[in-house]
């Protein structure tokens, strides 16, 4: 398989010491036969959105190739949060993992499954801000540079981590 398609993930984590399960996410990423590590952000810790009474996050963004298509790449997401004991309770609720697809090549969808770009990543800092660091000219699809729309949304509760 070639690895044709160029895919940004998210990380999330705020249960059972995030720290090393992001960490470990990330090397199960790395360590997968049809995805290619390119970039890895910093680790940052966050202050919860949506959903505010749970513990702080920790998040981290990726740049990746892929030889998969979105929906398959999906798949493989959703079978690594499942492997690290992803419990689906209610939304934006605490979770061992979470990783989202945040653009795919670039490419637009309304797919309730994949929504591209992820409709709400140009709101949140704690996206927008790793993504900022590995790839300031990244164009978020309608939304411009990934730099700008960091420096818009400022860093209030987003902490790169030493
Ligand atoms: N994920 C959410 C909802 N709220 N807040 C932070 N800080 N980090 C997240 O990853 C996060 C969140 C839904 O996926
Ligand atoms: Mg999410
Ligand atoms: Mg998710």
């Amino acid at each position: 398989m070639s690895f044709a398609n160029r895919a940004v993930i998210a990380l999330g984590s705020n249960l059972h010491r995030p720290e090393e399960q992001i960490r470990r996410a990330l090397q199960t990423l790395a360590g997968h036969p049809h995805i290619h590590m390119r970039e890895i952000s910093s680790l940052y810790t966050t202050a919860p959105v949506g959903y505010d009474d749970q513990p702080d996050f920790v998040n981290a963004v990726c740049m990746a190739e892929t030889g998969l298509d979105g929906r398959s790449l999906l798949a493989v997401l959703n079978g690594i949060e499942a492997d690290f004991g992803r419990e689906r309770s209610f939304r934006n609720a605490p979770r061992t993992l979470d990783l989202d697809i945040i653009d795919f090549n670039g490419e637009t969808s309304a797919d309730p499954h994949l929504t591209l770009p992820h409709p709400r990543a140009h709101e949140r800092g704690f996206v927008m801000l790793p993504l900022a660091e590995i790839a300031p000219d990244f164009v978020l699809g309608e939304h411009g540079r990934a730099a700008e729309i960091a420096a818009r949304l400022g860093d209030a509760g987003v902490f790169r981590r030493p």
